[in-house]
């Protein structure tokens, strides 16, 4: 059912859209908080909120399986065992700023800065479980299979921070997909069907690809349809952004910044420079927890040729378990998504 009623959004955040409400916070004041206090989770939306009743609400699940079945919220909290997973929620589109600004190339969709990240405790349903429960289906593709592993640690959610979630965040449900794009965890969910292919839904089609980078236009996007050759974006890249520089003279640098998994495993390393590609010094890692939470880092660095009034630039890269690291540059994008480059913030003084 929904309501009429607005929800109450956080004043806490920078809006880039009210109708849709689309909303990030500053990222100095985000990674002050392991995990990020409500207030502070940005807002993503195509859509309005909706506003359910948990009392009537339900979720179907269908498709592929023995028994298809709606469940409700206290049907969900009566026949499951409560879950719990500590993971990062993180749009596409987080740092689509930092890529046009530095391939001076417009990019398509909101001008997200580098604020469109949260780690939260989210807490409800093994998807596992669930579909289990209700089971047999036939053949896999990859989201079945990490909605099936144990290890992925999928979960239909009712919480968020150990509080039922909010309108804004999904209220009564949303799918909890660690590592994976935030796009894939969808809010107010009212059904989950195991199928031999991906949904049609145009977010799964005709949205969140990296489309290669010869794909100048969303004509030419659609006219070679490019669409249906380019697979869907799932697990984020191994990312990490400078959220804060502070200055004490004379010559140092306090910075602060986060870092976040790729899918070949969990952050082990974030470096930093103020040179770019010569030296690189280790930052020391303040929070990390689980396999699928963000990784708070700080640094502090002596800059003897930093002057006052001079321009600057401070870089940040993380490498995981695997030895992957993120590179100086990558390939610019139409929509703007998975921009992965190592972080850099420029500090007009320093
Ligand atoms: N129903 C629904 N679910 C959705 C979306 C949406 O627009 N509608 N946006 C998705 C996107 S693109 C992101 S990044 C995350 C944002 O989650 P948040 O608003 O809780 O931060 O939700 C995802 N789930
Ligand atoms: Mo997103």
């Amino acid at each position: 059912m929904d309501f009429s009623r607005e929800p109450e959004h956080s004043d806490k955040l920078h809006v880039l859209g009210v109708q849709p409400w689309n909303a990030e916070p500053d990222i100095a004041e985000l990674v002050r908080h392991p995990y990020t206090p409500e207030q502070l989770v940005y807002s993503r939306n195509h859509c309005p909120i909706r506003a359910l009743d948990a009392a009537t609400f339900s979720v179907k699940v269908n498709g592929l399986v023995k028994h298809e079945r709606a469940f409700t919220l206290d049907d969900l909290k009566r026949e499951f065992q409560r879950k719990e997973v500590v993971a990062a929620l993180q749009c596409a589109g987080n740092r689509r700023k930092t890529m046009q600004e530095r391939d001076h190339k417009e990019v398509e969709g909101l001008l997200w800065g580098e604020g469109t990240i949260a780690n939260c405790k989210w807490a409800g349903v093994s998807m596992r479980e669930l579909l289990e429960r209700n089971d047999d289906w036939f053949g896999g593709s990859i989201p079945l299979e990490k909605a099936l592993d144990e290890d992925g640690d999928v979960l239909l959610a009712y919480e968020m921070n150990d509080r039922p979630l909010s309108p804004d965040h999904g209220f009564p449900f949303r799918v909890v997909v660690p590592g994976y794009t935030g796009a894939r965890w969808v809010k107010w969910v009212d059904e989950i069907t195991v199928a031999e292919r991906d949904s049609e839904n145009f977010y799964q089609k005709k949205d969140y690809k990296v489309l290669p980078t010869k794909v100048q236009t969303h004509e030419m996007a659609d006219k070679e349809d490019w669409w249906s050759k380019v697979p869907a974006l799932q697990a984020n890249p191994l990312n990490s952004a400078v959220a804060s520089v502070r200055v004490v003279p004379p010559g140092r640098l306090e910075v602060k910044g986060y870092a976040v998994r790729g899918p070949t495993g969990q952050v082990s390393k974030v470096e930093v420079s103020v040179d770019e590609d010569d030296t690189w010094q280790p930052a020391t890692s303040t929070y990390q927890e689980g396999r699928w939470s963000w990784t708070l880092w700080e640094a502090t660095l002596d800059v003897p040729h930093a002057r006052r009034g001079k321009e600057g630039k401070v870089w940040c890269r993380a490498v995981d378990v695997a030895g992957t690291m993120q590179q100086p540059d990558t390939d610019w994008n139409l929509r703007g998504v998975a921009y992965d480059a190592v972080g850099e913030k420029t500090l007009h003084v320093w």
